[in-house]
């Protein structure tokens, strides 16, 4: 069973992450990605859905061109686990 994070050890883990925030009233991160244009926001959606699958982890997001603004929970603990800052990671490492 994933445990929840929270509190100094959530934000502990916050800052080794790249511009990652706390969602106002929800226990969720948000972070805004924008690329070069469609294509390539697609492409990097593509590789993380393949990577979210094999975690058995899936984002929160929505795409307007070549913008993605990215949503991360835990649904399974109601709210955030060591599950998102993973993923989040992942996220960031592949974006460039
Ligand atoms: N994704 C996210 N973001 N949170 C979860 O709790 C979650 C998930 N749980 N993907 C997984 C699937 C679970 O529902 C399945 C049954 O393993």
């Amino acid at each position: 069973m994933v445990e929840q994070l929270r509190g100094a050890l959530l934000d502990e883990l916050l800052q080794t992450l790249d511009g990652w925030t706390k969602v106002e009233g929800r226990d969720a991160i948000y972070k805004r990605f924008e690329f070069t244009d469609f294509n390539v926001a697609f492409g990097w959606m593509t590789r993380i859905a393949m990577i979210a699958e094999k975690m058995d982890h899936h984002p929160e997001w929505l795409n307007v061109y070549n913008r993605v603004d990215v949503t991360l929970a835990t649904h399974d603990v109601g709210g955030l686990s060591e599950r998102d800052i993973k993923l989040a990671r992942v996220m960031d490492q592949i974006s460039g």
